[in-house]
């Protein structure tokens, strides 16, 4: 059978953009999370299962880079492992989280040592590292881009949480306004990879499936963390 032309570069990202009805905005949730539905245990029960997602996404760009040999994509990549971990006299992403999980009630240590990660949350985390860690980099990259559809999620939260949880720390929430700018970037960079790399139907259609496992692995961390932390959980076990 002959093998069916590639889609038109505008035809494919539009079709990668079309999986954002997948996407975790839309999950239960998350609607009630950034609905103001929440109680503050379960708020704290996302942030800690959360920073497992966070302290991970370093490690699947090393993994990334570890298999890159173009010397400019690395260059590029690196500086999410760098917005993360942090440089010079910017503490970074793990460490605004870390005041994410502060503000909303959690101990430092309450987050580093992960007593709070749900099975299936770690599950889905380490998929998505081990995807990262055995794939072509390239690959590796278009998983990224659910991001494509972050600033949004990241805007409600900034719109809604102050109102909706007056009682969390405004100094919190700097990790979703730090993500806005440096999502639109590391997008950009991914579709270049994606457009780059997915030169026939067969990549695109494979481009798409990287997408969807990526969006499932979002989805499934909030089947675990509403499961974990239903509203009527006996006091003691709420984090
Ligand atoms: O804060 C997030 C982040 O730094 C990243 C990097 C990117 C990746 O490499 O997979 N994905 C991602 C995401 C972040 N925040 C999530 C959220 O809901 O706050 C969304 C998530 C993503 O869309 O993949």
């Amino acid at each position: 059978m002959q093998a069916q032309a590639p889609w038109p570069a505008p035809e494919f990202e539009a079709r990668l953009r079309h999986l954002e009805a997948g996407y975790h905005t839309h999950h239960a949730f998350n609607r009630r999370l950034n609905g103001g539905d929440l109680q503050p245990f379960q708020l704290r029960g996302w942030v800690a299962n959360r920073y497992y997602y966070q302290r991970c996404l370093p490690l699947k760009d090393a993994a990334i880079l570890s298999n890159c040999d173009d010397r400019a994509a690395r260059r590029q990549w690196i500086q999410r492992i760098l917005d993360h971990d942090g440089r010079d006299d910017e503490a970074g992403g793990i460490e605004a989280w870390t005041e994410l999980g502060v503000a909303v009630g959690l101990s430092r240590a309450d987050l580093e040592s992960q007593r709070h990660v749900q099975p299936g949350v770690r599950f889905a985390v380490d998929a998505y590292l081990s995807f990262a860690r055995r794939v072509p980099w390239q690959e590796a990259a278009i998983s990224s881009l659910t991001e494509m559809f972050a600033p949004r999620i990241h805007a409600d939260r900034l719109a809604g949480w102050p109102a909706h949880y007056p009682w969390i720390e405004p100094r919190g929430f700097a990790y979703f306004r730090s993500r806005i700018a440096l999502a639109e970037r590391d997008v950009q960079h991914g579709l270049a990879v994606a457009h780059a790399w997915c030169s026939t139907r067969e990549r695109q259609e494979r481009a798409i499936d990287i997408l969807q496992f990526k969006l499932d692995i979002l989805w499934s961390m909030l089947d675990a963390v509403e499961r974990a932390y239903p509203d009527d959980l006996a006091e003691d076990l709420r984090p």
